[in-house]
């Protein structure tokens, strides 16, 4: 679907099959990390659990393996490259979230990349709107959903997990991305 300024997102509803399974297995292997962050003259707790996987690093389920390689043959065309970083989120609750932000650490600042979200678990709102103001594009990626981001995504248009009031249960991200980007 394309957004406008160069920016595309696809969805892909039950993309991955055992989502249910895989959560279970990373939610117990994987080493969360609970990270602070500076806010102004504050340091607080940043909302959501974390592991980051480097390129070459190994990953914490040959599942994972899989699906890097099954995203980069599926968007070869638009990527160009290989996807090589494993990023993964765990929020526990709906009190986790994440704000506003396009992926700009790193070249996704200045050139198209493709961003590609597997979610388990608990479906959350995910939203996407453009940098400058306009109107909110909504989704909500639910257990083995695909949600990628392409094109100038990055740096024309933020997305965030906003908190829920709903009673939400835990929900992980994998975000796949080339190297380079963040
Ligand atoms: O949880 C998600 O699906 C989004 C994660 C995200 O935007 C990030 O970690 O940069």
């Amino acid at each position: 679907m394309a957004l406008g300024s160069g920016a595309w997102v696809d969805l892909r509803t039950g993309w991955l099959a055992g989502a249910g399974a895989l959560f279970e297995r990373l939610a117990t292997a994987v080493p969360w990390r609970a990270e602070r962050r500076r806010m102004y003259d504050r340091v607080v707790d940043v909302p959501r659990l974390l592991c980051f996987y480097a390129s070459g690093d190994a990953l914490p389920d040959p599942l994972l393996d899989e699906m890097r390689r099954a995203l980069t043959d599926a968007y070869r065309d638009e990527l160009g490259e290989a996807f090589t970083t494993v990023g993964l989120c765990l929020y526990r609750d709906g009190a986790d979230s994440v704000a506003w932000h396009g992926d700009t650490i790193g070249r996704g600042s200045t050139r198209d990349t493709v961003v590609a979200i597997v979610s388990l678990g608990a479906p959350r709102r995910f939203l996407m709107r453009p940098c400058g103001g306009g109107p909110v594009r909504r989704f909500e990626p639910g257990p083995g959903d695909l949600l990628v981001m392409g094109g100038s995504c990055q740096r024309t248009w933020e997305h965030a997990v906003p908190k829920s009031s709903r009673a939400a249960g835990p929900r992980i991200s994998i975000q796949f991305r080339p190297a380079g980007v963040r």
